[in-house]
């Protein structure tokens, strides 16, 4: 425990810095303190729903803030109202944002401090709190690759600490030696649970040795430690990047947010602290010193306090949010013009594991900006070999080997596309998305529509049964996405559309789920044209055209159909979709009108399955065009089982020619 427990302050303080800044450093508290006494007050007369306070902890934001470049990122909390203020957003502009306004940062799209801003090198957080520690290291990484000598500094309560993003992205930046100043505001509680249930070592800092990191530990109460201290540290940072971790011991005065009080914390501790408060001891010293006297505290306060109402009075004018669900939807993704490159006459036969391969070897010609980042895909080449021979032609700056850690490399590829530059993440498995789900599913795919800010990542994904491998290798899980607004999902079947997809995939700024069926890799050929082309995401590819019926698939499914139309002869029409999000509804609607019956086909189990929503949205869309009901056939509802025998009873494509003759008959 630091020894807070100071009477003499010249003593606490050990000032070495000028007038101008400890006075500057003074009126930079004083903000947010004054800004935070008139919430509670707003608060207590119902006109503002939710408060997280910060009172009490301003030593940490406004020291560390003052102490980072203005072009430099912070990825602050809840608490650090005072990173908003030292930026100098101006403050009806975060007024607006905290009443939902649409001159708010987020158009009233996201509450609080869950916002980001370009024109202040700010990102917020999301409410998951963790993963902004690996956004912060993807940030760094982009600083790093760029040579621009910046660090990035982020922020995370004790209690955020004990989720496994803190320490991927620990890990990830010390591996990596990123310019990263990871802050913990150790403030004794994470909402009601106590230090004591919540961590299991003396000081938080200590973890930084398992990390192989530097680290500290700061009195997060005293604005000379923290500004003097961090500057030192940061300095160093840029000079010669490296991660460090900041332990700042403080306390949490109030409750977790307002409403929900401070019953469970013991008087004691709150009378200790209170008179351990930044900026009434901070005050004190300078009044003592005659640094400033009480007529300037005076002054300041009141023209801080006209500053807080001007700002309350603007915001308060400026309007609520008028849209349209048209409007709301044109907002989710960042607007991409689609440039068609056409393909070359030239072609070469290849595998669909060669012409992936050559899609992003074409990427990473074209984007000096764009970085891959996986398991093994370094020299190895990565387990399916797409990489192999990248690291001779891009470096390893660019083909990234990572620690087994998908949550902070999916939000190092987020990071990395705030700092301007394209990720290109690899799944080693499909399965394994499921420990980076969070960041895709919560950061990635709302990004765009709560600050507009671009998350320009593609996730390859080698997914899919028929290998032999398993529960946990063979899972066809683009549906565990499909539901998420904000983020596109592909799943190429042939070689030629794979290479053309994933470059489309790579150009669009948006983040991008890209499926490749490992059974389909090194057992599909086509005659892929050479060089740099595109096709467009969102559109359909009619496989065979037929009369009697409509097959719509995607994957495997399209080479299970395309053989038994082909053994069998039959009149049938077979979509092969490409891309399921956008999903081409015109190509479908056409075929169904034209055929009267239809089959849709899934690899995946069926229950929730994306061919379930397709189904659903013939049955509504071309009601009166059916000549029979709308089917479906999928896997059935287990986990996929290893044995062959097993894994041809779960699969679909034994029990396909029964089911066409079932709706063909019907
Ligand atoms: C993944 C996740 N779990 C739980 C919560 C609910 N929650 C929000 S803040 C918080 C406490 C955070 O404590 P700490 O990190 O110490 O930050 P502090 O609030 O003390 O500043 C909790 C439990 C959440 N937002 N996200
Ligand atoms: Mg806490």
């Amino acid at each position: 425990m630091i020894d807070t427990n100071h009477t003499n302050l010249d003593q606490l303080y050990k000032n070495t810095l000028d007038k101008e800044v400890l006075i500057g450093l003074y009126k930079k508290m004083l903000l947010p303190r004054l800004i935070e006494e008139k919430m509670l007050i707003l608060l207590r007369q119902g006109r503002i729903s939710k408060w997280f306070s910060g009172i009490g902890q301003e030593a940490i934001s406004i020291g560390v803030t003052a102490a980072m470049h203005k072009e430099e990122y912070i990825l602050p909390m809840h608490r650090n109202l005072g990173v908003f203020t030292t930026r100098e957003i101006p403050l009806w502009k975060l007024f607006a944002q905290w009443q939902g306004k649409a001159d708010g940062f987020t158009k009233g799209r996201d509450r609080s401090f869950h916002f980001g801003t370009q024109d202040y090198n700010i990102v917020g957080m999301i409410s998951h709190l963790g993963p902004q520690l690996g956004v912060a290291d993807g940030i760094a990484l982009a600083q790093k690759l760029n040579n621009t000598g910046r660090a990035t500094a982020v922020f995370t309560g004790e209690g955020g600490t004990s989720e496994g993003d803190f320490h991927e992205a620990l890990n990830v930046a010390s591996v990596w030696n990123l310019p990263v100043l990871f802050c913990i505001e150790n403030n004794g509680y994470g909402l009601s649970t106590p230090t004591t249930e919540q961590y299991n070592c003396e000081n938080l800092a200590d973890r930084a040795l398992g990390y192989g990191m530097e680290s500290h530990i700061i009195d997060g109460n005293n604005i000379i430690e923290v500004y003097t201290k961090i500057a030192a540290i940061l300095k160093d940072i840029r000079e010669n990047p490296h991660p460090v971790l900041i332990e700042f011991k403080t306390f949490r005065r109030r409750g977790h947010e307002e409403a929900s009080g401070t019953k469970y914390v013991p008087d004691e501790l709150l009378k200790y602290w209170e008179q351990r408060d930044p900026l009434t001891r901070f005050e004190q010293y300078l009044l003592e010193n005659n640094i400033i006297t009480s007529d300037n505290v005076l002054e300041w306060s009141e023209e801080i306090k006209k500053d807080i109402n001007d700002g309350l009075d603007t915001a308060s004018a400026k309007a609520l949010p008028k849209t349209t669900p048209e409007q709301e939807l044109s907002d989710v993704f960042k607007s991409h013009h689609f440039e068609s490159v056409a393909p070359d006459n030239s072609t070469q036969n290849l595998r669909l594991v060669d012409a992936i391969k050559d899609g992003l070897d074409a990427s990473m010609a074209k984007y000096d900006n764009l970085v891959i980042m996986g398991q093994d895909v370094a020299e190895y080449g990565g387990v399916f070999k797409i990489t192999d021979g990248f690291v001779a032609k891009y470096g390893r700056e660019r083909v990234r080997n990572t620690p087994i850690c998908e949550s902070a490399i999916v939000e190092a590829g987020m990071g990395l596309s705030i700092a301007g530059m394209k990720a290109v993440v690899e799944m080693q498995f499909a399965d394994f998305v499921s420990s980076g789900f969070n960041p895709i599913v919560n950061y990635l795919a709302k990004s765009y529509y709560r600050w507009n800010q671009q998350a320009d990542v593609v996730v390859r994904m080698p997914c899919g049964a028929g290998v032999g491998a398993g529960p946990f290798h063979s899972q066809s899980n683009e549906a565990w996405f499909y539901t998420v607004p904000g983020l596109k999902i592909v799943y190429p079947s042939s070689p030629a559309d794979a290479k053309g997809l994933l470059i489309a995939s790579i150009e669009d700024p948006n983040p991008v789920l890209f499926f490749e069926h490992k059974a389909l890799y090194r057992s599909v050929y086509d005659d892929v044209p050479n060089g740099y082309y595109n096709i467009e995401l969102g559109k359909a590819l009619t496989i065979r055209s037929g009369e009697q019926a409509t097959i719509i698939t995607f994957g495997a499914g399209v080479h299970w159909a395309k053989q038994l139309i082909d053994e069998e002869k039959l009149d049938i029409d077979l979509i092969d979709l490409r891309t399921l999000l956008p999903i081409d509804n015109e190509s479908i609607i056409t075929s169904v009108k034209k055929t009267g019956k239809v089959l849709v086909l899934t690899e995946d189990n069926l229950t929730g399955s994306v061919a379930s929503d397709i189904a659903a949205f013939i049955s509504e869309e071309c009601f009166e065009f059916l000549d029979a009901p709308v089917m479906r056939l999928g896997s059935i509802d287990t986990p996929i089982p290893f044995e062959k025998g097993l894994e041809d009873n779960y699969l679909p494509k034994n029990k396909l020619k029964e089911k066409l003759k079932k709706l063909l008959n019907y």
